[in-house]
């Protein structure tokens, strides 16, 4: 079997890699010349616990190639961005762009899959457009989507060991693309129709938003109402229904971020709920940054200088390098707009930044008046609470 993957980035890349450790040729096509390049040497670019090894190893082994230009193939796989234009509508035109690129090379039993977070319909319009450009194909290649669902830091376990979705644009494409992803999954395969596994995407990010929406507006009405949140959270969950996730200075990343914008752009009266949890999880960082402003002028006006602030993290969630889409960031940014000298940004897992002067976690614990804990870091959680300081715990550091 041939397979071939258009989009080596964070999904397409480790997916490829592991389809090719099962001994499958692996094409891996990507619109960067670099990316072909780092790839062909066995190395990567891009973050990932224990990637780099598989890549090398497929590599070495012939299994896997990268190019900038497709081949012919049994499977083809979409793996690219679908970002967002405008007003948050999504924007199909990289996968629009991909299904193009492998058209001329589709032929009679092939097997073409999206894994891209798509609108729902991409699958059936893009059925549309290899029908309309390739009408000797109809009924004779096998299309159908399956989302991805890996946890970023996790993914080469998640890729083997989740269950997946996977809807076919009829029976016998779901029951051919099932077979493709027999070859490498541990997890359960199931069937659904292409537009079911569109929308299952979404809708399992548009949940963790949402509930994610729930726990932080919780800290905002606690922090008015002198409860600790934490505690609360904590109390509310020994009921044996009731699961609150953990607030913290907003939602970022590539997907919980962006992911429910695709329905709410589509279905804009009747994802009321969706809508707002956006709104609530971005307005929590910007409260974050209002805050930590506050403090700044109180303790100017308590003590009669500036404070020594420190940023305690950047990534946008703990324990990662990963400053994609980071509210920690923006939260840095928005409160150092006016002045930079008296701040100390800390993020002890990356070591060097090109706009931030990064300082050790335990150097600026040590040395600032107010510390804004943006990430809950598990370098941050062995500090020692420091009454003498103010300490805004946004992301439940101490719990305090
Ligand atoms: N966060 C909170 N409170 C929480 C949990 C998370 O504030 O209790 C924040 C994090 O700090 C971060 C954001 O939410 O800023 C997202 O982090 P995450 O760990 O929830 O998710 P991601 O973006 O790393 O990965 C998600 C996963 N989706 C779900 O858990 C439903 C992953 O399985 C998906 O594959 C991935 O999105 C994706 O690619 O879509």
């Amino acid at each position: 079997m041939q397979a071939q993957f258009i989009g080596l980035g964070y999904i397409g890349l480790p997916t490829a890699a592991v389809v090719a450790q099962k001994g499958i040729n692996v094409h891996g096509v990507d619109v960067n010349p670099k990316v072909v390049d780092i790839i062909n040497r066995g190395e990567i670019h891009i973050i990932e616990p224990g990637l780099g090894e598989v890549v090398k190893e497929s590599v070495q082994k012939g299994f896997f190639k990268a190019s900038l230009a497709p081949i012919d193939a049994d499977v083809h796989l979409i793996v690219v961005p679908t970002p967002f234009k405008g007003n948050h509508e999504p924007d199909i035109s990289f996968v629009e762009a991909a299904t193009k690129a492998v058209l001329p090379h589709l032929k009679a039993g092939d097997t073409y899959i999206i894994e891209s977070t798509s609108p729902v319909g991409t699958t059936e319009k893009m059925a549309k457009l290899i029908f309309s450009e390739r009408p000797e194909l109809q009924d004779k290649i096998f299309i159908a989507y399956c989302p991805e669902r890996v946890l970023p830091g996790n993914v080469l376990h998640e890729l083997i060991h989740n269950d997946r979705v996977i809807g076919g644009i009829d029976e016998a494409s779901t029951e051919k693309a099932k077979e493709f992803y027999r070859t490498f999954v541990q997890g359960e395969l199931h069937s659904t129709n292409a537009r079911t596994a569109e929308m299952c995407k979404l809708t399992e990010n548009s949940s963790r938003d949402v509930q994610i929406a729930f726990a932080n507006e919780l800290s905002l009405i606690c922090d008015k109402a002198g409860i600790n949140v934490w505690e609360l959270i904590n109390l509310a969950n020994k009921h044996p229904r009731v699961n609150i996730l953990q607030p913290g200075a907003g939602v970022g990343g590539h997907c919980i971020a962006v992911d429910p914008y695709f329905i709410v752009s589509d279905y804009p009266m009747e994802s009321q709920i969706i809508g707002k949890a956006r709104e609530i999880n971005n307005y929590k960082a910007f409260w974050c940054a209002e805050k930590t402003k506050t403090a700044m002028l109180e303790f100017q006006l308590k003590h009669g200088r500036k404070p020594k602030t420190a940023i305690m993290g950047l990534a946008f969630k703990p324990n990662i390098d990963d400053l994609r889409e980071s509210p920690a960031k923006y939260i840095a940014q928005k409160v150092m707009q006016s002045e930079q000298n008296n701040f100390l940004v800390v993020e002890p897992n990356i070591k060097e930044h090109s706009v931030f002067k990064l300082t050790n976690y335990e150097e600026a614990y040590e040395q600032a008046d107010i510390i804004a804990f943006l990430v809950a870091h598990d370098e941050f959680k062995t500090l020692e609470y420091n009454n003498d300081k103010v300490i805004l715990d946004f992301a439940g550091v101490f719990k305090r």
